[in-house]
């Protein structure tokens, strides 16, 4: 098959999904051609069959916002007639599946039938898709959309339930590479940071105020006042700041380190206890999966999709939102020296039945479906 894939090049999740999807695909023999705005975070290799096409976007006096939808339509256009493509597939509906309804239609003046695929992963829906800005252009483009995914049945649910959805929504979850995120032996790193064997909580996300990560560092201080602990902070973005302060207030910066963005997360993870995913909105979790993959348990909210992946009392304990004390109380129970192996052990096992080899063929299957409804349609 020769498949289009258009993304978020950064390290948010839709990005790495889409990234990990397509470097996948290509190993299993499929063309795959990348359109973003710059080279995806996790395209970290390229072989005979993975394409990376950058969308050019030109600025002039006249644009204090410029057009990215329509150089990206235009770049969409371009690579499917020429690269001849057999699907386009959109991950995170804004804007990519406007772009791509658009796309399609100026390839239909053409005589090209390009089947167009749009999976949502989260926000898209639950937050920046509600906003009345977007909404209309959201709801048309989904229905306009010739195949449908979302990462799990809970974003299913709610994409049905707030917007009018005409098209049937195929579940296809987040899954994970066991061969890269797995427990690597690391115990000079782990002395290094845990010099008296201090149990070691970990958190990753893009530090938005939608992952609660002041609910993270009140669990820590917590935890750390009843068991020796440190906590490491994965990622970057605009709560960093508040969080440092934070920190400082609750006089804990000495067993609280910020690391900032990281390629190879699954290092950190490899020392881990503990992780912890209080957020406010998930749709999936997909940072909790690769904890999970690595033997972390999970302290999570029951936000969105995260109950489809933690376990209640088996890979972790899943709370309401905001249940700082409770979680305080599950995360104390876990790291009980007789609790922990049990978790960990869980938790990896859970983990493998996300397994990139079991979920990517749900993709491949699903695109040959939409590709022969649409055949058959012409
Ligand atoms: O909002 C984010 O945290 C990033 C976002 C994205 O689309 O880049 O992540 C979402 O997609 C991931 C991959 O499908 C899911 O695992 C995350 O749960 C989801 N984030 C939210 O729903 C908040």
């Amino acid at each position: 098959m020769r498949i289009g894939i258009v993304c978020y090049p950064t390290f948010g999740g839709s990005g790495v999904v889409a990234t990990e999807l397509g470097k996948e695909l290509a190993l299993k023999g499929h063309k795959v051609h990348f359109i973003t705005y710059s080279q995806p975070a996790r395209l970290d290799f390229f072989n005979e069959n993975l394409f990376y096409h950058e969308v050019y976007i030109p600025t002039y006096p006249l644009f204090q916002y410029p057009p990215y939808e329509l150089a990206l339509a235009s770049k969409m256009v371009d690579i499917v007639q020429f690269e001849k493509l057999d699907v386009l597939h959109v991950h995170y509906a804004i804007p990519h599946a406007s772009a791509a309804f658009m796309a399609k239609q100026i390839l239909k003046t053409k005589g090209i039938h390009i089947p167009v695929i749009t999976t949502l992963h989260g926000t898209d829906i639950t937050l920046v898709g509600k906003d009345a800005s977007f909404e209309p252009v959201v709801t048309f483009s989904i229905n306009q959309s010739d195949g449908v995914t979302a990462v799990s049945d809970s974003l299913r649910a709610e994409t049905y339930n707030f917007f009018q959805i005409e098209k049937e929504i195929e579940v296809i979850p987040n899954f994970i590479n066991l061969s890269k995120f797995k427990r690597q032996k690391k115990d000079h790193f782990r002395m290094a940071i845990s010099p008296n064997n201090e149990k070691l909580l970990v958190h990753t996300s893009n530090f938005r105020s939608v992952k609660r990560i002041e609910d993270v560092i009140r669990i820590f201080a917590k935890v750390r006042e009843r068991i020796p602990s440190k906590l490491l902070l994965i990622g970057d973005g605009p709560e960093r700041p508040k969080m440092e302060k934070l920190c400082r207030e609750l006089d804990i910066c000495s067993d609280t380190r910020f690391l900032g963005k990281m390629e190879a997360v699954e290092e950190v993870l490899s020392i881990a206890d503990l992780f912890l995913m209080p957020s406010e909105k998930e749709s999936f979790g997909l940072a909790a999966l690769e904890a999970m993959a690595c033997e972390v348990p999970v302290i999570s909210s029951n936000a969105g999709g995260i109950p489809e992946l933690n376990v209640d009392g088996v890979t972790g304990f899943v709370s309401p939102v905001g249940a700082v004390d409770e979680m305080v109380k599950n995360a104390l129970y876990i790291l009980q020296d007789e609790n922990l192996s049990r978790f960990k052990q869980n938790a990896f096992n859970r983990a493998k039945d996300f397994d990139i080899n079991t979920i990517v063929p749900l993709y491949e299957q699903y695109y040959q479906r939409i590709i022969d409804e649409q055949l058959a349609l012409l």
